[in-house]
C-alpha cells in the first residue's frame, strides 16, 4: 500500500477542536484493494478530494471523495464518498464516511443515538430507523492516517508508512502512535494491554471464553489509548455492527469491515475517567443494578431437582457462607423449552415453595432463558410466537435452527412485536414462578447446525473472510445465516452483532414492567451500549490457573465497554476444579463486581462449602465483600451516572505512572482499593505493584506498606489470604458482615479513614432502597454523603456533606465507629480526636483505642458513636 503521488492535502481541523487537532492526511487515501498487489500495482488507486466545505461556524466539514481508479477486487467500488467531520460536543469528534449516492446500513439510532444530549434511556424501535440497507458487502476501501498533533502545529508530522493491508471491502489504518492501548472486542487475552501484531475479529459467536485470541460472544469496536509520559488518554469507537477484523500492529490499527459505513467517534479525554464519561454519554450510561445483585450468587449447569437446589441453599447456611442468589440453568425446563417447568424434577408447586422460602430468607432466584423457541404445536409460547409472526425468516418462512429444545425458531427482536411477545411470555411464567432476574444465554445467536449459504447472494459467504473462530470459518456457521431477514428486511448480515443487545433491551423492559423493580438481566452476548440494559459474565472459562488469570483483563475490558456489572464463573466452568484453585478463585472472585460460582454439567461440584479450606476462605473474603457493599453500591451509582467502571485498571487512578499500563494481574475497585490476587498454583506470595502512596491492608488495618514512587512489593499470600489494600486519601463507608445483603444493610455503618500526609481524605456513599427502578435522579428516595477528613492544627477533623438527607434519616442509619489509619507519630502528637460530623454535640461518649504498627503508622478507633447518617 502506498501514499498516492498527488500533492498531499492536509486537512487540519484545528478550528474544530481547540485542544487537540486530529489531522486527517488525505495523502494517505490510497489503494488498499489487495495485499496480493505489490506497490507498483497499487499506485493510483484510492480517492482524491473533489470538494470540501466547512459550515455551521467551523463545526462541520464535508468533503466529497472521488474514486481515482476502479479495481475488480471484491466487486465494484463506490465512486463517490461523502466524508463529514463534526465536533458533536466539546470533547467528541465524529468522522463519518459513506457512499455519497446510495444509502448503506448504519447502526440504528435507537441502539446508539446519533446525538444524545443526556444519558439516553428513551427508546424507540429499530424499525423506526428508515435507513435503507445495501445488501451487498461494501465494495470500497479506503485508508487514512490520523495523527494527534498540537493544535497550532502548522505542518503535521508525516505518518509512519502504513502497514500492508490485506484486501478487504472497507478498511482504513489509523496511526495514533500507540504507547499503550487497551481493548477492542471480546476476546480472552492473557494481557489487558493490546499486544502487537494481532487480529481481533468481531462476529458474535458461541465460542467458549477458555479459547484465547478468537472472537467470542460480544462486539465492542472501542479502544482506549493511554500515552506516556503524562497518561493522556483518548478513546475511539468505530460504530459499526458488521463483521470485521481489526488488525493492530503496534503503531496502527486497521479496520477491515465487511459492511455498513465508517463511523468513527473520537473521545478526547484527556483522563481515562473522562473518556468513560464521554463514551457512555454517547452509547448510554450503564444500567443501575439492584443492591442484592452485589451479594454472592451460586449456579450450576446440572442441578438435578428441587431438593438438589434446596440442599445447596442449606449447605451455604450450614457453612455460614453468605448466599444471596440461587440460580438454575436449563435443567429446570420441560424438554428445554423456555417458560416451562420439568414436571418430574422441578414441578411447579415445589418450585414455587422453594422460591417463596428463598424470598422469606431475604434471598433471590434467577433463571436462564434461551432465545430459541422449540417448534412444537402443543407449546403455548411457540403457538403465540407463530400467531404474532415474530420469528426471524429466511426465504419467506421462519428460519429453522436447532438448539437445546431441538428444532427452534428465533424471535426477531428487531421487530417491535417481539417485545410484546417476549414480555407476555415472561409475565405468564412469572405468575407461575416469581423469579427475580433473568439470565439470557445463547444470544449470539448460537445454533447447533450450520445452514448452507444461499448461492444467489454473497452475504452468506462474502468475498472477504473475516477470521471467524480463528480459522476464517464461514460467518454462517453455528448461527443464523446472514441472508436471514429481520423486520423491515434488515439482514442478519447487518444485524447479527446486535441480537444480544436487542434481547437484553426487551428483557430489561419486560422485567421492569412485570416485577416493577429495578431489573436484573445477565446477558452473554453484548454490543456497544448493552450496559444500558444488562450485566455480563465472561462465558465458558475452564477451571485452570490460566483461566483464573484471564478473568482480570476480561472483566476490566467490560468496564471500559460500559458494562461495569461483570464477573467470571468462579472456580471455573468447564473441567474439574481443584480445592486450591477454587480457594484462590473465590478469593479473587469475591472482588468481581458480579460474583457468581458456576460450573458445567458433569464437572465435579464446586459450591464453596464442599471443601472446608475453601469455605474458610469464602467466609473471610465474602465477609470483606459484604462489609464493602455500601462502597460497591456507591461505585454502581458512579458508573450509572458517569460511566466509570466499578473494577478498573490501575492506570485509571494513576495515569502518569507508566508502570501501571501493562498490569493485568491486579485491579482497582473504585479509585482507592487495589486487589492483588495469587494466580499461580502453589504460590504463597505475590509480587504486586503499588503506585505511589501509603497502602493499608483492608483485612488488618495495622499492616501497611509505603511506596514512594511506585514499586513492586513481594507480599505474603498464605493459602487463606488475598491481598486487598486501600490507599491513603480514601474514606470508605462500610457496614457489617451478614448472610444476606438485606441484613447487612440493617447493620450500623463504620467509616474507615485512610489519612494521608499529602492530601485530605475523601469518600462518598450513596444510599437508596436498592431496588427502585430509578437510581438517583430528581425527587428520588436517596441520599448521598461526602466525607472529608484532614489534620488542621493538630486536630483530626472529619466532616460530612449530605445531599437529600431525608431519605437516610428516615432509615435511621447510624455510624457507630470511625477508624483512622495512617496517622504518623513523628509528625504530630495525638491528644484525642475532635470529630465533627454535622454538629459537635454528636460526639458524646467516645471511646478511643490507639494502635501503632511496625511501620510507624498509628491507627485510632473511635467507637460507641451513634451519628445519624444524613444529620447535619
Ligand atoms: O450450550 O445452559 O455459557 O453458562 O451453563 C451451552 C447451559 C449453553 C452456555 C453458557 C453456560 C450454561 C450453558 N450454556
Amino acid at each position: 500500500m502506498l501514499r498516492n503521488t498527488r500533492t498531499p492535502k492536509h486537512v487540519c481541523i484545528h478550528h474544530l477542536q481547540p485542544l487537540i487537532c486530529y489531522t486527517l492526511i488525505f495523502s494517505f487515501l490510497i489503494l488498499t484493494k489487495s495485499n496480493a498487489l505489490n506497490e507498483e500495482e497499487t499506485v493510483g488507486y484510492g480517492y482524491s478530494i473533489r470538494s470540501s466545505t466547512v459550515d455551521s461556524p467551523g463545526k462541520i466539514l464535508t468533503a466529497y471523495l472521488q474514486l481515482i481508479r476502479n479495481s475488480s477486487v471484491f466487486g465494484s467500488d463506490i465512486q463517490l464518498l461523502c466524508l463529514t467531520a463534526s465536533l458533536e460536543t466539546k470533547d467528541r469528534l465524529r468522522i463519518k464516511i459513506t457512499d455519497a449516492n446510495h444509502p448503506r446500513w448504519e447502526v440504528p439510532h435507537d441502539v446508539t443515538p446519533a446525538n444524545p444530549t443526556s444519558p439516553s434511556t428513551s427508546k424507540t424501535n429499530v424499525n423506526h430507523h428508515k435507513t435503507a440497507v445495501s445488501s451487498s458487502p461494501a465494495p470500497t476501501q479506503t485508508s487514512y492516517s490520523l495523527s494527534k498533533t498540537p493544535s497550532h502545529s502548522a505542518s503535521p508530522s508525516p505518518a509512519a508508512p502504513p502497514a500492508k493491508l490485506s484486501s478487504t471491502p472497507f478498511q482504513r489504518a489509523i496511526n495514533p502512535a500507540l504507547t499503550s492501548s487497551t481493548k477492542t472486542r471480546e476476546h480472552t487475552k492473557s494481557s489487558f494491554k493490546l499486544q502487537h501484531n494481532q487480529t481481533l475479529t468481531l462476529w458474535n459467536a458461541d465460542i467458549a471464553s477458555a479459547n484465547l485470541d478468537v472472537n467470542l460472544y460480544g462486539s465492542h469496536p472501542f479502544y482506549m489509548d493511554v500515552r506516556s509520559p503524562n497518561g493522556t488518554t483518548h478513546g475511539v469507537l468505530l460504530l459499526n455492527s458488521n463483521g470485521m477484523d481489526v488488525v493492530y500492529t503496534g503503531d496502527r490499527i486497521t479496520y477491515k469491515v465487511i459492511g455498513g459505513i465508517l463511523d468513527l467517534y473520537f473521545f478526547s479525554g484527556p483522563m481515562p475517567e473522562m473518556v468513560m464519561e464521554q463514551y457512555t454519554e454517547l452509547i448510554g450510561r450503564p444500567a443501575a443494578m439492584p443492591y442484592w445483585s452485589f451479594g454472592f450468587h451460586q449456579c450450576r449447569y446440572g442441578y438435578e431437582n428441587v431438593s438438589d437446589l434446596e440442599n445447596v441453599v442449606a449447605g451455604y447456611a450450614k457453612a455460614q457462607i453468605p448466599l444471596e442468589v440461587m440460580w438454575t440453568d436449563i435443567d429446570y425446563m420441560d424438554g428445554y423449552k423456555d417458560f416451562t417447568l420439568d414436571p418430574i424434577n422441578f414441578p411447579p408447586d415445589k418450585m414455587k415453595k422453594f422460591v417463596d422460602a428463598l424470598h422469606q430468607n431475604g434471598q433471590k432466584y434467577v433463571i436462564i432463558v434461551d432465545p430459541g423457541i422449540g417448534v412444537n404445536e402443543t407449546y403455548g409460547t411457540y403457538i403465540r410466537g407463530m400467531q404474532a409472526d415474530i420469528f426471524i425468516k429466511r426465504n419467506g418462512i421462519p428460519y429453522l435452527g436447532q438448539v437445546w429444545p431441538g428444532q427452534t425458531y428465533f424471535p426477531d427482536f428487531v421487530n417491535p412485536s417481539s417485545e410484546t411477545f417476549w414480555s407476555n411470555e415472561i409475565k405468564i411464567f412469572h405468575e407461575v414462578l416469581p423469579f427475580d432476574g433473568l439470565w439470557i444465554d445463547m444470544n449470539e445467536l448460537s445454533n447447533f447446525i450450520s445452514s448452507p449459504p444461499n448461492p444467489s447472494s454473497t452475504l452468506d459467504d462474502p468475498p472477504y473472510k473475516i477470521n471467524n473462530a480463528g480459522i476464517q470459518r464461514l460467518i454462517n456457521e453455528k448461527t443464523v445465516p446472514a441472508t436471514s431477514l429481520h423486520f423491515s428486511n434488515i439482514t442478519e448480515y447487518n444485524a447479527h452483532n446486535l441480537y444480544g443487545f436487542l434481547e437484553s433491551r426487551a428483557t430489561n423492559a419486560a422485567l421492569s414492567t412485570i416485577i416493577g423493580k429495578r431489573p436484573f438481566v445477565l446477558s452473554r452476548s453484548t454490543f456497544v451500549g448493552s450496559g444500558k440494559y444488562t450485566a455480563h459474565w465472561t462465558g465458558d472459562n475452564a477451571a485452570t490457573w490460566d483461566d483464573l488469570a484471564y478473568t482480570i483483563p476480561s472483566i476490566l475490558n467490560f468496564g471500559i465497554f460500559g458494562i461495569p456489572m461483570v464477573g467470571a464463573d468462579i472456580c471455573g466452568f468447564s473441567r474439574d476444579t481443584t480445592e486450591e484453585l477454587c480457594r484462590r478463585w473465590i478469593q479473587l472472585g469475591a472482588f468481581y463486581p458480579f460474583a457468581r460460582d458456576h460450573s458445567e454439567k458433569g464437572s465435579i461440584r464446586q459450591e464453596l462449602y464442599i471443601w472446608e479450606s475453601v469455605a474458610a476462605s469464602a467466609r473471610k473474603v465474602l465477609g470483606l465483600r459484604y462489609r464493602l457493599l455500601p462502597y460497591l453500591y456507591t461505585l454502581m451509582f458512579e458508573a450509572h451516572s458517569k460511566g466509570i467502571p466499578i473494577a478498573r485498571p490501575i492506570f485509571f487512578s494513576f495515569p502518569q505512572d507508566t508502570n501501571t499500563y501493562k498490569i493485568s494481574s491486579q485491579f482497582l475497585l473504585g479509585k482507592g482499593i487495589i486487589v492483588s490476587p495469587v494466580l499461580q498454583s502453589g504460590a504463597v506470595s505475590v509480587d504486586a505493584y503499588f503506585p505511589a502512596g501509603n497502602w493499608f491492608d483492608l483485612f488488618n488495618y495495622s499492616h501497611s506498606l509505603s511506596a514512594q514512587n511506585g514499586k513492586y512489593v513481594k507480599l505474603d499470600a498464605p493459602l487463606d489470604h488475598i491481598n486487598v489494600h486501600v490507599r491513603e486519601g480514601n474514606i470508605l463507608a462500610l457496614q457489617g458482615e451478614a448472610m444476606t445483603t438485606q441484613s447487612a444493610r440493617n447493620s450500623p455503618f463504620q467509616l474507615l479513614v485512610a489519612i494521608s500526609g499529602r492530601e485530605n481524605s475523601s469518600g462518598e456513599v450513596f444510599v437508596d432502597d436498592g431496588e427502585d427502578v430509578k437510581m438517583g435522579g430528581d425527587g428520588g428516595k436517596w441520599s448521598f454523603v461526602r466525607f472529608n477528613s484532614g489534620i488542621v492544627t493538630n486536630k483530626l477533623i472529619l466532616r460530612s456533606e449530605v445531599l437529600n438527607r431525608e431519605f437516610a434519616l428516615s432509615k435511621k442509619w447510624i455510624i457507630d465507629k470511625v477508624t483512622f489509619i495512617g496517622l504518623t507519630k513523628s509528625s504530630y502528637k495525638i491528644k484525642g480526636c475532635r470529630l465533627i460530623i454535622g454538629t459537635e454535640s454528636e460526639h458524646k461518649e467516645l471511646s478511643t483505642r490507639m494502635n501503632s504498627n511496625d511501620n510507624g503508622f498509628v491507627s485510632v478507633e473511635i467507637s460507641e458513636l451513634s451519628i445519624l447518617i444524613g444529620k447535619e
